[in-house]
């Protein structure tokens, strides 16, 4: 009795005097801890008989009981005391200037996709998609490439260790699976990115390359060429942007053609379009076409003799960097942020 009656006015006495969290959470644990004062106490509760135990358990369970609410009491008058303590102490210098915001842009790449996608929906095309890492059927055999050709080989491509897979050379392999799953009447885009083992001036080992591709019945190379044309004009803004097309070699195309555009020099500059002189007229390499081969056609299950079709590729970075005026390609890839501060679009420019 006269124990916990002395040990109850000694914890309280405590409590009231802890001047912080930290002293209040000693007092806690010297009293309600594991080897604290009151839990030694419920301790000798076993040790008890029956009617000793009948009357000190309640009295033993009142003490634990409150002085834990006198902690929790004495606890938050702590804490209120210790955020006003800090409200005192910290201030907000209101006339310190806000951090300047960063604005993100659309990059040069993602914003020719976009236009490309308007371009190429308008003439009712859809947009296929596939993987990076490719298997040497979709990315070669598929498409006509004959066992011993240059670009299968180790120094132009890059081999996944497994011994069967590489990462594609060009989005030429997307088409194909797209033909494998799709019966024609096919036109289809895809963007993506390719891998060459190549590094220079003009040349990235990742690079992007957008391909379109179009199978029906009676497909002839002048719809290649209208298709072709009114992309390169609508992409560059140019309405009689000259176009020609010049015979070419790729095994997944017969005939086979590369196409120019129109460009006339002043002086170091160069402007796109037609020259008001026709020997001023110069021309530069842009895209890749022709029309389907027999070959590929069979390979994705597509009867050469009821389907034709036309396919072209071109290089995303290079029609970037005509459209936009960017000069160094491999500034593409440097990340950044005050290049793509220059030559980035804000989320809210329309596409062309
Ligand atoms: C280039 C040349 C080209 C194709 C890509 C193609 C795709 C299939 C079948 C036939 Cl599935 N052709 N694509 C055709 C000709 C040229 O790209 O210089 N690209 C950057």
């Amino acid at each position: 009795m006269n124990n916990i009656e002395k040990l109850r006015s000694e914890i309280l006495a405590q409590i009231a005097q802890a001047s912080d969290l930290k002293a209040l959470d000693a007092v806690r644990v010297a009293a309600l801890g594991k080897s604290g004062s009151v839990s030694a106490l419920m301790k000798t509760l076993g040790t008890m008989n029956p009617d000793e135990r009948k009357t000190q358990g309640p009295l033993l369970n009142a003490l634990k009981d409150e002085v834990t609410s006198h902690i929790a009491a004495r606890e938050s008058v702590l804490q209120e005391s210790a955020l006003v303590a800090q409200l005192a102490q910290e201030s907000v210098d209101i006339t310190l200037p806000a951090r300047p915001q960063q604005n993100g842009t659309i990059h040069p790449i993602s914003q020719t996709i976009n236009e490309l996608v308007r371009i190429f929906a308008a003439m009712g095309f859809t947009i296929a998609q596939g993987p990076d890492i490719e298997d040497d059927w979709h990315n070669f055999t598929a498409l006509n490439f004959p066992p011993g050709h240059p670009a299968r080989e180790m120094q132009d491509t890059f081999f996944l260790k497994d011994g069967g897979h590489l990462l594609r050379t060009h989005t030429s392999s997307v088409q194909i699976r797209y033909m494998e799953q799709n019966k024609p009447p096919i036109r289809t885009i895809c963007f993506g990115r390719t891998y060459r083992s190549d590094w220079d001036m003009t040349h990235t080992p990742m690079f992007h390359q957008m391909e379109c591709l179009m199978i029906d019945t009676n497909v002839t190379m002048a719809h290649l060429k209208g298709c072709l044309q009114d992309f390169v004009r609508a992409f560059f803004g140019i309405a009689d942007l000259p176009v020609r097309f010049r015979p070419s070699f790729f095994p997944f195309v017969e005939p086979g053609a590369e196409v120019d555009i129109g460009y006339i020099k002043n002086g170091d500059a160069i402007a796109l379009g037609r020259a008001a002189n026709p020997a001023d007229q110069k021309w530069m390499e842009v895209l890749g076409a022709g029309m389907v081969h027999p070959n590929v056609l069979k390979n994705c299950g597509i009867d050469p003799d009821v389907f034709q079709g036309f396919a072209f590729g071109t290089g995303l970075e290079r029609l970037a960097m005509l459209k936009y005026g960017i000069p160094d390609l491999r500034t593409f890839f440097e990340s950044d942020v005050r290049w793509l501060g220059h030559y980035g679009f804000s989320p809210l420019d329309a596409a062309a």
